[in-house]
């Protein structure tokens, strides 16, 4: 039996020498591949051909090689009997947490307006802002979310969070559901979203969303391109109704040469490195779910098909 690596924009070297480390014996393949396709059980994906993973008659399991599964969700020939499963790791909760520690700081400690003064050659000290004055507001309280609004609050800010459904425990303010977006939107200067891309979320970072924002407020798109109205954007910097933006996720990957955003001095771009899968350290969750399928036991980190995350 046999996993195969579906990832054509990605080296699948280092998965192979992570997951050879933990099992010098498994059987993987590198998708396009002659081999024959029935003995493979799993299949390790990343933006993967629409309609490949049909191909594979045995297939038991499917995994994302990152925390989004948004790119498996969209293909129409998606095995939907085929279990989904994508990755949590505290890595990648680390690593997204510490982007935007940084990135808030840049805008609280006002490098965003030091850069300017730079390149128009002035020295330009500003009064220090306060924390108190910039409450940042987090769409989507999930794995990400919920480690970066703690290291946000840790590190003296206002932090508030947006999700679906109620959750009773932990210390940050909560807004939940469509009912509750007004008012978290009111109160938030700094609006991060890390939300999956879902039917419900496409297109959120819109014009409606940035009018409901006090005015001068600031945005950090570190979930997909998908969920940001590009042209309502650019509004609402170019008539101040936002200050800023940085983006590490873009409609287009990568962001075409010669797209606005490239040159808008209010945005500042990342390309898509925000949290980057590290094949080392989520090794152990994908051959534990190979153990998990061929004994029949629950998978890890299953993704709801209803839900689209
Ligand atoms: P999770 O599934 O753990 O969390 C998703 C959160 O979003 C949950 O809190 C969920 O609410 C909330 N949510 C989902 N739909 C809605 C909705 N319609 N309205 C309000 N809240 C909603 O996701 P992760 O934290 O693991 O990842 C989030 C996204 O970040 C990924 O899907 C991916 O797109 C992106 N990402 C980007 C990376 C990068 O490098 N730029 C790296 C990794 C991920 P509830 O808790 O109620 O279910
Ligand atoms: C992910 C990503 O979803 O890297 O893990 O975007």
């Amino acid at each position: 039996m046999a996993i195969t690596l579906i990832c054509p924009d990605k080296d699948p070297n280092p998965w192979i020498k992570a997951l050879k480390a933990l099992d010098p014996d498994l059987d993987i393949r590198i998708w396009p591949d002659d081999t024959p396709r029935e003995d493979v059980e799993l299949a390790l994906t990343w933006a993967h051909p629409k309609g490949v993973l049909k191909a594979y008659p045995g297939l038991r399991c499917i995994s994302s090689m990152g925390a989004g599964v948004d790119h498996l969700l969209s293909d129409p020939d998606l095995p939907r009997d085929v279990p989904l499963v994508r990755l949590k790791d505290k890595e990648l909760v680390k690593d997204m947490a510490e982007f935007l520690l940084l990135s808030v700081l840049f805008y609280f400690r006002q490098f965003d307006l030091y850069q300017q003064a730079q390149s128009e050659g002035k020295w330009m000290p500003m009064p220090p802002l306060e924390k108190k004055d910039l409450p940042v507001g987090i769409m989507g309280m999930g794995q990400l979310g919920a480690t970066a609004a703690d290291s946000l609050k840790t590190s003296g800010f206002s932090v508030a969070g947006w999700k679906r459904t109620p959750a009773s425990d932990g210390t940050i303010d909560l807004y939940i559901g469509d009912g509750q977006l007004q008012a978290f939107l009111a109160r938030t200067r700094i609006l991060i979203c890390l939300l999956p891309l879902t039917d419900q979320t496409r297109d959120i970072l819109n014009r409606d969303c940035f009018d409901r924002l006090p005015k001068g407020a600031l945005l950090i798109n570190a979930a997909r391109g998908g969920h940001l109205n590009e042209k309502d954007l650019i509004d609402a910097l170019d008539q101040g109704q936002l200050s800023g933006a940085i983006l590490d996720v873009f409609k287009t990957e990568p962001l075409p040469a010669g797209h606005p955003f490239w040159s808008h001095p209010k945005i500042r771009i990342t390309p898509h490195v925000s949290s980057q899968t590290k094949p080392s350290s989520v090794a152990p969750q994908v051959l534990e779910n190979l153990r998990r399928l061929r004994q029949g036991l629950p998978l890890l980190n299953p993704v709801s098909l209803d839900n689209g995350y």
